[in-house]
């Protein structure tokens, strides 16, 4: 039994008391429109809409604030000038502490973006046209984003960890004709050469770039290709730059995500709804006062640092850092370095970096101050009830909230927290629908549950973050979340409720898989294993990591006459990393002479995922197998590893 933690009495004030959130969930469930017509003041509209949610699950078309007509880099940055010119907008705190930290008040991030918006003008980038962003963690990451939000450009930031082959899937995906690069990045004091990757990703056929625009930032040494390749500082100017007007159904960016099937899809938000979204939840979830320093560690590779580094930040006038670093470099104490340093009030993290600390000691956290923090958040994968408790204990000496907060790709922004004035907390629980969203769990033939239970997890009524649709396949956007149960989004995630209406995620139900936060669909590392020469078949799951959360476990067959060698799987271990990236590095290959399938010729993924965990006992009806025998060969081989 897990008891409820109070909420600290230190946490003072709050934008929600317990009364509020009460009466505005009434609210935003009984009178949506309204209640969102209302929350969308919060941002500076060209034409405030008049119209709310209009949107069907069945067939699936979604629109929210469909008269309305605004810029988000005008919300993020232009209104602000009057207020908060100088006011920190963002910090950069670089991967080598000894290197230059720099900030940039409103001021001068509104002449950063208008420089940068006014290169990619002259490189021929134009409302509509998909810009890909392929950055490090630095400030011009964020710069090219509102960038491209200012020139209505649909912007498609590629986390820089993907391989070039990665890259130039997801280039020739959304038709993308321009990147945005930098010479290199650094991490953990590692180089990452970004524009060789560049350079290697559009010599793929399918590719059809005509511009590539280069920041620098570690000098190091790399080609350009003439008329192709740009540096910032030739095309960049100061003329005037106004944001074009977009309708709030307008695109504002893709970002590529895994799914359970087939190559990442690109999932498309717009302009309006997306941005009442990430600015409401900002305020209400991380209670943000003026004045306060907020730090996201995510990249804006993925979609909390597009949400939590980027717009809901800046929407709200906020201080936020851009970290380009990792949390155990140069030691495992640099998150909290970076706390004292820049008086970090809110830090917003992953449960794999939470476990990855907390493995290396205590003295590492309580050897720095902490005392600016008052707000702790985690996102990206259940957080473990011990990793709660330390994080809590340790990291906030029992005076910060924690919120846990749950939401995807798809959903924009924060969709289940406690909010950290209004609501006690239980450790491993993400706590209560924000306004506006209506959980459903459901069994597996898609009946409703109610009460304390566990099931499916689904939406049943469309909230402004929502995705609109992935880009360039409609029907697969209908195909795979409102096809499985009619009329209901399908989160893809299993969820438990309690007594008290508290929801807890159980993890992916679907063939996706959480490595160290990352989603990673296993039929995206089975293509890349069977690429390989010597591969003849592979079977993906997950199974359970101290650190990572979920490792990735590989079935492998190979081709007759080849033999299961330590150096063959380190090549097939390399050989995914090329394809991928390094995020989806297996964890372990398992060669075996077969892959358990019904005599249909289907993969039965049930049992090699109770292998994989090591769990025998249950592994349920063997009886359809085409080779029974193959099981008890399989567990011989899990138990020699
Ligand atoms: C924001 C983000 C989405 C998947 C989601 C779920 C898992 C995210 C969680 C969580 C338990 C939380 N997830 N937050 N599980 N508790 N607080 O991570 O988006 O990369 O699309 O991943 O992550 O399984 O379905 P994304």
């Amino acid at each position: 039994m897990i008891h409820a933690v109070e909420r600290p009495e230190a946490h003072t004030p709050t934008h929600c008391t317990p009364e509020q959130y009460a009466a505005m969930y009434r609210a935003s469930v009984d009178t949506p429109d309204a209640f969102w017509l209302d929350q969308a003041r919060r941002l500076d509209w060209v034409k405030a809409p008049t119209i709310g949610g209009q949107w069907s699950y069945d067939p699936v078309a979604i629109a929210w604030f469909a008269d309305g007509q605004l810029n988000l880099c005008h919300n993020a940055v232009d209104r602000h000038l009057p207020t908060h010119a100088d006011t920190t907008a963002l910090i950069f705190e670089p991967d080598d502490p000894a290197g230059e930290s720099r900030s940039l008040t409103y001021g001068q991030l509104h002449a950063e973006v208008v420089r940068m918006a006014n290169a990619l003008k002259s490189l021929g980038v134009t409302r509509g046209e998909r810009v890909t962003i392929y950055m490090p963690m630095i400030l011009e990451g964020v710069v090219a984003m509102l960038a491209c939000a200012r020139l209505g450009a649909v912007h498609s930031v590629v986390f820089g960890g993907f391989s070039p082959e990665a890259l130039a899937g997801r280039i020739e995906d959304c038709g993308s004709r321009f990147v945005v690069t930098a010479d290199e990045g650094l991490r953990g004091g590692k180089h990452i050469p970004l524009k060789a990757n560049v350079d290697a990703a559009l010599a793929h056929p399918g590719t059809d770039v005509a511009g590539v625009l280069v920041i620098p930032h570690t000098g190091g040494d790399i080609a350009m290709q003439e008329g192709r390749d740009h540096w910032l500082a030739d095309l960049a100017s100061d003329a005037d730059c106004p944001c074009e007007v977009m309708n709030a159904e307008d695109p504002l960016f893709i970002l590529y995500t895994s799914g359970s099937t087939g190559k990442p899809k690109g999932v498309l938000h717009t302009t309006g709804g997306y941005g009442v979204w990430t600015a409401t939840t900002f305020h209400y979830i991380f209670d943000y006062q003026p004045g306060e320093v907020f730090w996201c560690t995510a990249d804006i590779g993925w979609v909390t640092g597009h949400s939590y580094v980027v717009y809901g930040p800046l929407m709200n006038a906020a201080t936020a850092v851009v970290f380009e670093g990792v949390p155990n470099y140069p030691d495992h104490g640099r998150f909290w370095d970076v706390v004292d340093k820049h008086g970090v009030n809110i830090i917003y993290t992953a449960p794999t970096a939470i476990r990855a600390l907390m493995r290396e000691g205590d003295a590492h956290v309580t050897s720095r101050s902490r005392a600016s923090l008052r707000l702790l958040g985690s996102v990206g994968e259940p957080i473990n009830p011990e990793a709660w408790r330390w994080y809590f204990d340790v990291v906030g000496e029992g005076r910060c909230p924690i919120i846990d907060t749950w939401w995807q790709t798809e959903t924009g922004g924060c969709m289940i927290t406690t909010l950290p004035g209004a609501h006690d907390m239980k450790p491993g629980s993400a706590g209560l629908p924000f306004f506006g969203i209506r959980p459903q769990l459901v069994d597996n033939e898609g009946a409703v549950l109610e009460g304390a239970t566990e099931g499916n997890l689904t939406i049943t009524h469309s909230w402004p973050g929502q995705a609109r649709t992935i880009y360039g396949d409609h029907d697969r956007f209908g195909q795979t979340y409102f096809s499985t149960y009619t009329g209901k989004y399908f989160t893809g995630d299993g969820c438990k409720r309690d007594e008290d209406g508290y929801y807890w995620i159980t993890g992916r139900v679907d063939d996706v898989i959480n490595v160290s936060g990352h989603r990673m669909g296993t039929a995206e590392v089975e293509s890349a294993l069977v690429l390989h020469a010597r591969v003849a078949e592979a079977a993906v799951v997950g199974y359970p990591h101290d650190i990572k959360g979920q490792g990735i476990y590989c079935y492998v067959t190979l081709n007759a006459g080849e033999e299961g060698t330590d150096a063959l799987l380190a090549e097939l271990k390399a050989h995914v990393r090329k394809e991928i990236g390094p995020i989806a590095t297996p964890d372990v290959i398992h060669f075996t002479d077969g892959l358990p399938k019904t005599r249909s010729g289907k993969i039965m993924r049930r049992i090699l995922r109770k292998i994989a965990e090591n769990d025998f006992g249950s592994l349920g009806d063997t009886s359809t197998l085409a080779d029974p025998g193959l099981v008890d060969r399989l567990i011989d081989g899990r138990q020699n590893r």
